[in-house]
């Protein structure tokens, strides 16, 4: 048995000498939590606990045991426990047969809520990084010889870097002076995975993805405590922090596939058998039970075992894991992936025991959808249809592609910025569109810089529209100066170490010494719109006023009581006047405009906007 940086119990046999490794999932839970009824899984290779059906019995006040079943794999149990108000927080004990396992109660903490936990809304700034290749903040947990994939080498792009949590702690400052509110990880928890072929590459789980063990943190990022601290020093820093779900599937080496308490835990297929990913059989009235059941059941490759989220211990088992996360480290949102893969009453069920137990908790979710209707399906919508998603955002593709559109298409009747006008005409059908998260790339994209021919002038376009466009905006790691690449062989290209985040990289721009002219101008450009978005209640919780697409000028105004908001996206050729009649709605009272990044002050009589600008103004 070797050491793992989990909820691990030895439990030394009563007679012998020997000792059976005895796993309780979760080892630990709260008093003071809505969740009071647990189905604690009891995992052990020790043969008299499951030999036959064993009593387990509990002489804590408070711990009630209500029920305990055998598994179809005798290895387990499932033992309902019942925590009533009167139990008090404390190492406690169950009682299994002739043992006895530890099961400790700790009291919730008081400040869920307030300074933990708080959620994400439009009024943050995420930004979205992979922690292997952020920051590399001590490099003695860079591999470990006892997991499966042993060694970190940053000479291969596939490999782990050696990136980690600590990494990321030692640059919140970075972030506050950027202007960010909040960090998004990819996957903290373990993947104890070997590397895994796919195309032809040998690929390593350094992206987080491949859960091999739910309630432990990667100990290459960390571990738990390091998770724990990271989430800490960030909320005293007034950072949040989200975490990154999947429930979709797993990696092949979890226990729920080697070694399963019940096959049924998982989509069996008699051979590997992936999904279609349209996740339009999902709400097609037309779709066959074939095509529908084929996505939600089929393995996303033949290394991630597909979920069989209908499974009512399965769903349990996740839930559970999922609330125990959040009071553990006390994070403030979850975005869940492959959402458009799951089983979908789960997801609702998941969602709401969420949101029971940490009502300020944010969830927002990835279903990679091509259309603004799909975007709208897997969250809260107005459709009148037979099911009816609850999440409350979704990262929202469709915006991301027409923003995309606007920048490289020439302005068109349905092309080029019309694109974004179009797509924001169809908010009607969100709940809250403000929910959404907004993004111009991420880890599974080609890089927005590279999207655009590396373009600045379209750069300050599309940094315009994140900090601008209503949502929750989401700036991926190194997009602020100038990362890029194409997914061009694979993705790995696009997830690349941060320079300087390394000790001894040759290169540091995380410092503006170590940025040349362009990734500085960049650098500065965001850093000033995030800060005065940040400040700014037209931006993040005002109303939104967009006017149809005139000679390629796309102007929008974001409002409130307040203040108010010009952005003015000139894609034409020609010189754009600001008409007094044709915008009065929202200019009139103004007389100046003054542009929030240079400081430049225009005559909104005379305003104009060259062919090629995009300018944020701010009217006064
Ligand atoms: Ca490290
Ligand atoms: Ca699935």
């Amino acid at each position: 048995m070797h050491l793992r940086n989990k909820i691990a119990i030895l439990l030394s046999l009563a007679i012998g000498t020997a000792t059976a490794q005895t796993t309780v999932y979760p080892a630990h839970w709260w008093t003071g939590m809505r969740h009071h009824s647990l189905k604690l899984l009891v995992r052990s290779h020790d043969s008299a606990l499951y030999a036959k059906a064993p009593r387990v019995s509990s002489s804590t006040p408070g711990i009630v045991v209500r029920k305990v079943e055998t598994l179809r794999n005798h290895r387990y149990l499932q033992v309902h426990v019942d925590i009533a108000p009167s139990a008090r927080p404390g190492r406690h004990q169950l009682r299994i047969g002739s043992r006895t396992i530890p099961f400790e109660l700790k009291p919730k903490d008081p400040t869920d809520g307030k300074s933990r936990i708080r959620g994400v809304d439009s009024r943050d700034l995420t930004y979205l990084l992979m922690p292997d290749r952020f920051a590399n903040g001590d490099p003695a947990n860079d591999a470990f010889p006892d997991l499966r994939d042993n060694q970190a080498d940053r000479n291969n792009k596939f490999a782990r870097h050696g990136g980690d949590l600590k990494g990321v702690e030692d640059r919140l400052d970075y972030f506050t002076d950027l202007g960010v509110t909040t960090l998004w990880f990819t996957p903290v928890t373990e993947n104890d995975m070997p590397r895994m072929h796919e195309g032809q590459w040998d690929m390593a789980g350094y992206h987080g993805y491949w859960f091999t063990e739910h309630y432990a943190v990667d100990r290459r990022l960390g571990g738990n405590n390091a998770y724990r601290s990271l989430v800490e020093k960030a909320h005293a820093k007034g950072l949040k922090i989200i975490q990154d779900a999947i429930y979709n599937h797993i990696g092949i080496h979890h226990w729920i596939q080697t070694d399963p308490p019940d096959n049924a835990w998982v989509n069996q297929w008699p051979s590997f058998t992936g999904p279609n990913h349209r996740e339009e059989t999902l709400m097609d009235p037309y779709a066959s039970r074939n095509d529908r059941e084929n996505m939600v059941k089929g393995w996303f490759t033949p290394h991630l075992p597909d979920l069989n989220l209908s499974n009512p211990d399965l769903a349990d088992y996740l839930i559970q894991h999922a609330i125990w996360s959040v009071e553990e480290f006390g994070f403030d949102g979850f975005r869940i992936d492959t959402y458009k893969y799951c089983d979908e009453p789960f997801l609702n069920r998941m969602n709401a025991e969420l949101l029971r137990e940490f009502p300020t908790l944010t969830t927002f979710v990835e279903a990679w959808a091509n259309t603004t209707v799909a975007n709208a399906y897997y969250v809260r919508n107005n459709f009148d249809i037979p099911f009816k998603h609850n999440a409350q955002g979704a990262i929202d593709f469709s915006l991301c592609f027409a923003c995309h559109a606007g920048m490289t298409q020439s302005p068109g009747w349905t092309d080029g910025v019309n694109r974004i006008y179009m797509t924001l005409a169809q908010d009607f059908i969100y709940k809250d569109p403000l929910k959404n998260c907004i993004f111009l790339d991420n880890h599974d994209m080609d890089r927005i810089f590279s999207t655009i021919g590396e373009d600045w002038n379209k750069m300050t376009w599309g940094l315009n529209w994140l900090m601008t466009l209503r949502g929750i905006p989401q700036l991926y790691y190194g997009t602020e100066i100038l990362m890029k690449n194409f997914k061009n062989p694979t993705d790995a290209e696009v997830r690349l170490d941060f320079p300087g985040g390394w000790p001894g990289d040759p290169v540091d721009k995380f410092k503006a010494s170590g940025r040349n002219t362009l990734e500085e101008k960049s650098f500065q450009y965001t850093r000033a719109l995030a800060r005065f978005r940040r400040s700014s209640s037209a931006l993040t919780t005002g109303r939104t006023m967009q006017y149809v697409v005139r000679d390629g000028a796309y102007v929008y105004f974001r409002y409130d009581d307040r203040q108010t908001v010009m952005v003015v996206t000139n894609t034409g050729r020609n010189a754009f006047k600001l008409d007094g009649k044709t915008y009065a709605e929202r200019t009139s009272g103004f007389t100046r405009a003054r542009n929030v990044v240079t400081g430049d002050v225009y005559d909104l009589a005379t305003l104009t906007v060259p062919p090629g600008a995009g300018w944020v103004m701010e009217l006064k």
